[in-house]
């Protein structure tokens, strides 16, 4: 495949927009869409052509607008929907595109669907949602776990029943086997799409069908229920409902979307992307979830080595590509811990850790989709009170841990390291008072360290972080194989080095990237005939690579 051959998404760069955290334009302390559009310019030189937004509707924002209470409105807190029009239009002459996230595993429940479903048993939308009559003791029908924590069935009064949540109670499941749930869903995806969105990340998509029967699982903590993941993540029948979805929304346009698919094996991406595919891309889970066993228990983590981690890409590139489908290359997401602090020794120069890791971010076969402050070498926040945090996983992951038995000192640990919050605190701009992120008071604390890591200071350092991502970006543009070229891993075994190859009709480049604070060799023959076109360290020498260093070499292929 030629690079020409590619769709644009395909040949661009993606950036995550955490909404609320950008840049605020009016003073409140919270990120808006013109905060946005006033730093598009910053995206462009990053080589940013697609742009995903969280969501921005109306809503009351107990996950933070992923409880949707109107898709069709802007939240007044990050502006109006001709703000949305004036950076839909802005990001288009600078050849960017807006992706828009939509969240149609549930609703909030100040949903005007919701509130008219739960207002009786008898109303057109009395099954839009998922109800269920109590037990005959009156407790939940079924004894899940939702993922936030607690149950996942709230009672309600009116109707005498209890309906679903996968996440927080305030976050009621839509019930997909409605045709008209369907049909409504569909016509919001229409709305954005019609506005000329480049294209959707579709949230927990993988959670939208239910099985037939709702039955008590084996308890799997003391609170005596069982997390709801393996029981409703992919279930039988649900690419039905998405086939239907991409050949209603999507086919005959020129927009990508890219699912949200927890519980997604690299095994299963034949279903999901490609040509009998019901997406172009999907977000699989196993990379980020490399450390959890059960990623609803932050406390039990285990060792992994770096053979593993190449293995996911090696899979997943592998099967996408098998499938004639794309695979979207992430490290980090709002959801996620910070990269550097996530896949990278303690040790070491954070400088150069975050410049491997960009390295391995932008020469991977995929698209790549760089999460906000990324770019600016962003690390985990460092609190050490649960009463510091905002966001909800992480206050009931806190309290679900206390009660399993685990110590404060555990709890509070596992909360450094895998909270929500770390990839949410503003981001920052300039080494100004609240790094240029608002003139009011920021909704969540801006990170200490932004005299030092902060876009300008880092514009103006010619060896910084944000620079080589740019060099790097650049790069990409002038080296197609880069692109377009084939994925082959080698050094399989190698337990510090990421190496492979990416190769085209015309030129070969190897990358090579050492993942541990110590000097490592590699066999020289690899790149024996090849140039140097890219070194982290600016001293790149054959057979050897300094700590965390990362090279790229280049041959044309005679
Ligand atoms: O995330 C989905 C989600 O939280 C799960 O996939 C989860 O990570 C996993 O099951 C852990 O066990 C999306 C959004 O990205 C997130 O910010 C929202 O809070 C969530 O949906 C609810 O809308």
């Amino acid at each position: 495949m030629d690079a020409a051959d590619l769709k644009w998404w395909q040949n661009t760069i993606a950036y995550e927009i955490y909404v609320k955290s950008f840049k605020d334009s009016d003073g409140d302390g919270i990120g808006d869409l013109n905060g946005i559009t006033s730093e598009l310019d910053h995206l462009k030189e990053l080589g940013v052509g697609a742009v995903w937004l969280t969501p921005c509707y109306v809503s009351p924002q107990v996950d933070n607008g992923y409880d949707i209470a109107d898709y069709y409105n802007i939240d007044s807190a990050y502006g109006t929907m001709e703000d949305m029009d004036r950076l839909i239009a802005e990001a288009k002459k600078r050849d960017i595109r807006i992706v828009m996230d939509l969240v149609f595993n549930h609703t909030s429940d100040e949903n005007e669907w919701f509130k008219e479903s739960r207002s009786g048993r008898d109303n057109d939308k009395s099954d839009w949602y998922i109800w269920a009559d109590p037990k005959e003791d009156g407790s939940a029908p079924t004894n899940w776990r939702s993922i936030f924590g607690g149950s996942a069935w709230e009672y309600d009064k009116t109707r005498g029943q209890y309906y679903l949540h996968t996440f927080h109670r305030k976050q009621p499941d839509l019930n997909w086997e409605n045709p008209k749930v369907r049909a409504a869903v569909t016509d919001v995806a229409k709305f954005w799409r019609d506005k000329g969105v480049g294209g959707f990340r579709m949230d927990a998509i993988t959670y939208i069908k239910k099985p037939s029967e709702y039955k008590d699982g084996t308890p799997d903590a003391s609170d005596g229920m069982t997390g709801i993941h393996p029981i409703t993540a992919n279930t039988p029948g649900i690419l039905d409902f998405l086939h239907e979805f991409r050949s209603a929304v999507c086919e005959g346009y020129d927009i990508f979307t890219v699912g949200e698919a927890d519980g997604i094996t690299a095994q299963d991406l034949k279903y999901w992307v490609g040509e009998h595919g019901v997406f172009d891309m999907v977000f699989e889970f196993g990379l980020v979830n490399i450390d959890l066993p059960d990623p609803a228990n932050w406390c039990d983590r285990r060792m992994w080595g770096l053979r593993e981690l190449k293995a996911f890409f090696s899979e997943s590139i592998r099967e996408a590509d098998a499938a004639g489908g794309w695979f979207p290359v992430f490290l980090e997401n709002h959801d996620q811990p910070r990269s550097i602090n996530h896949f990278m020794p303690e040790s070491g120069s954070r400088d150069a850790k975050a410049k491997a890791l960009a390295t391995l971010l932008l020469t991977m076969r995929g698209t790549p989709f760089i999460m906000q402050g990324e770019e600016l070498g962003f690390v985990n926040v460092d609190w050490s009170s649960i009463d510091e945090y905002d966001d909800i996983f992480t206050k009931n992951h806190y309290a679900f841990a206390l009660e399993e038995g685990y110590t404060k000192e555990e709890a509070i640990e596992s909360v450094r390291l895998f909270s929500r919050d770390s990839s949410r605190t503003p981001m920052q701009w300039d080494a100004t008072e609240n790094a240029g992120f608002t003139s009011g008071t920021p909704w969540l604390p801006v990170y200490p360290d932004y005299m030092a890591y902060n876009r300008r200071s880092e514009k103006e350092a010619a060896d910084s972080i944000l620079n080589y991502y740019i060099a790097l970006a650049r790069l990409r543009s002038g080296h197609k194989e880069l692109i377009d070229g084939s994925y082959e891993e080698i050094m399989p075994e190698d337990e510090s080095i990421f190496a492979f190859i990416r190769k085209d009709a015309d030129r070969k480049a190897v990358v090579l990237i050492n993942f541990k604070d110590e000097k490592v060799s590699y066999a020289p023959e690899y790149v024996k005939d090849a140039e140097c076109i890219m070194s982290s360290t600016g001293s790149a020498q054959k057979g050897m690579l300094a700590p965390f260093e990362a090279v790229i070499y280049e041959e044309d292929i005679i």
